[in-house]
């Protein structure tokens, strides 16, 4: 009975079940102490960016405050927000980094 003709000349559409996921944004946000460098790092690193379109929204956080290192599923999200919390814990750096719904 799927997409097909079942006898009567009738055609029965069904929808496929598949959902997609939600999707998830991590933001950076910006403070005072944490070097420029080490936030061009962690959008390289962690999300997978050039250093050119890192610097950039190294600089669009700095100046603005927030901005969006990338968009993933719920767990790639929370995995990457982990991720750079622990690192720049271990580089005694303040900076946050949070998941927003998309
Ligand atoms: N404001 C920091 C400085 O002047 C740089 C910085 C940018 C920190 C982005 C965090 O998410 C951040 N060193």
């Amino acid at each position: 009975k799927q997409n097909g003709d079942n006898q009567t000349g009738v055609v029965i559409k069904t929808r496929p079940k598949t959902k997609k996921p939600s999707m998830y944004k991590v933001l950076m946000l910006n403070d005072d102490y944490t070097p420029m460098e080490f936030v061009v790092h962690v959008l390289e690193h962690f999300f997978n960016k050039s250093r050119e379109d890192a610097t950039r929204i190294m600089l669009h956080v700095h100046t603005r405050g927030v901005g969006i290192c990338g968009v993933y599923t719920y767990e790639v999200a929370e995995t990457k927000v982990t991720q750079v919390m622990d690192l720049a814990r271990q580089n005694q750096h303040p900076l946050q980094c949070t998941i927003e719904k998309d």
